[in-house]
């Protein structure tokens, strides 16, 4: 069964806790209820938060290794993480989509926020239209997957 990763940066883990103006009242437990729900039949949606730069490179790796389409909110790391871009081109190159997504509008906030590292290597990119951005990637995935 094809399955979605849906990799979170660090802090995202407070989604729906805290400034909830810029990031809105959802949490990721919400996040990964819609994208189950929104799921076509036979696609597995997995969501998972790491604050940890490592891991989340882990993460990159695996969906290489296992044929794994990517969601991924860098989070802060996005502004500054070369090793995650290094990461991050290895799924495109792959022949996976890799959807970066903010739920906030980076270039509409602090000068800092308005540089990608992600970017420059993602399939796409989606920003500003709030946790709605997680279901759009997943749409256009699901539009691309392989059928048998
Ligand atoms: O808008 C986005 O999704 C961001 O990736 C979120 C990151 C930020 O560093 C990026 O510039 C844009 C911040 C994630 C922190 O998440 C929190 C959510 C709610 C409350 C506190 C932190």
């Amino acid at each position: 069964m094809p399955r979605v990763l849906v990799l979170n940066g660090p802090n995202l883990q407070r989604l729906g806790t805290r400034e909830p103006a810029i990031y809105g009242t959802a949490t990721l437990a919400d996040v990964e209820r819609d994208l189950r729900a929104a799921a076509p039949d036979g696609v597995e949606v997995e969501l998972r938060q790491t604050d940890d730069e490592a891991t989340l490179l882990g993460w990159l790796h695996e969906a290489v290794d296992t044929g794994s389409p990517v969601i991924l909110n860098p989070a802060a790391f996005t502004h500054y993480s070369y090793a995650l871009r290094d990461a991050a081109v290895l799924v495109p190159e792959a022949g996976l989509p890799l959807i970066e997504v903010h739920i906030s509008n980076p270039h509409r906030r602090e000068e800092f926020r308005h540089t990608s590292v992600v970017s420059g290597v993602a399939t796409g990119v989606i920003a500003g239209l709030g946790v709605d951005g997680y279901r759009l990637a997943l749409q256009y995935i699901a539009d691309r997957l392989p059928r048998d």
